[in-house]
């Protein structure tokens, strides 16, 4: 029987790349994200492969997260694999300069989205005592770098809540593994930056960065492992990256 997976941050980046590999592995596959024309032209790309069903909703509204998934058709209402990945950085500013709004949409989406989509899924888990949660955290959450201040917290928290839900869903058979890239060229830095396309492409200058299809790669083999493999814990950064701000550039 074929399995199904749901993927948040589906419209771009990581998600994207995700959401084709686990299409082109004959997954059902559930693609989120608040774009509702990007998930139409990916619906449409995927269906050549697999059957694909698109939720919009902004993780940010708990009621929208709960209504989006509760009313999924049957066919795909069991979620075999849940691919936390929606997420982004906001500004990149000292603490004393920072916006608030900026961190309030740090915390809101990267850490209570991720909340409340696992929120909304984990009980059909928990009942069936099968399942794996994919949270993509960052090497932002396992060390700070200078003006990531509220983005490192928020993928620090990721972190911790991962570490969290492998030790309580432990008795219930479910996967939980955390993934934290290091640079990855998508639209991340274009958003960071609120769009700043220089400046964002000026973070990828001068070296080989990672691409979203490598980190797609990686989720893939940690989700295609035998039953009692789980992959916890990994960091991915380009062979040119030594940490957040080390980064051999030409
Ligand atoms: P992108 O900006 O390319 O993709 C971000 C995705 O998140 C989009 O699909 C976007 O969809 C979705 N998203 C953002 N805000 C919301 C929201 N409020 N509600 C629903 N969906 C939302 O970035 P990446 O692919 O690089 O980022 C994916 C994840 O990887 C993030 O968690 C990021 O923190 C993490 N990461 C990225 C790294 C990098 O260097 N790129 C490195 C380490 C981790 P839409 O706008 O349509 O809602
Ligand atoms: C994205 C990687 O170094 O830009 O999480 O924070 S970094």
């Amino acid at each position: 029987m074929k399995k199904t997976i749901l993927i948040t941050g589906a419209t771009s980046g990581i998600g994207k790349a995700t959401a084709q590999i686990f299409a082109r592995n004959h997954y059902k596959v559930i693609i989120c994200g608040r774009r509702k024309e990007r998930l139409t032209e990916l619906e449409k790309e995927l269906s050549e492969y697999t059957e694909v069903h698109s939720l919009a909703f902004d993780v940010r509204d708990k009621n929208a997260v709960f209504e989006s998934i509760n009313s999924l058709p049957e066919y795909f209402s069991q979620i075999d694999v849940l691919i936390n990945n929606a997420g982004n950085a906001h500004g990149l500013d000292p603490i004393q300069n920072g916006d608030v709004e900026d961190w309030d949409a740090m915390i809101d989406i990267n850490v209570k989205g991720l909340l409340y989509v696992s929120k909304a899924i984990i009980p059909q888990m928990v009942e069936r005592e099968s399942g794996h949660i994919i949270n993509i955290g960052s090497t932002a959450g396992k060390e700070v770098y200078p003006n990531g201040n509220v983005y490192c917290g928020s993928k620090h928290a990721v972190d911790a809540i991962t570490q969290g839900m492998r030790i309580d869903l432990n008795p219930h058979k479910i996967k939980i593994s955390g993934i934290h890239p290091g640079l990855v060229e998508t639209e991340f830095s274009e958003v960071r930056f609120k769009g700043d396309t220089e400046r964002a492409s000026n973070v990828y200058k001068g070296f080989d960065p990672l691409k979203a299809e490598d980190i797609a790669d990686i989720i893939h083999f940690v989700v295609s492992r035998p039953y009692h493999v789980n992959i916890a814990d990994l960091i991915v950064m380009s062979t040119a990256q030594a940490s957040s701000t080390i980064v051999k550039r030409d």
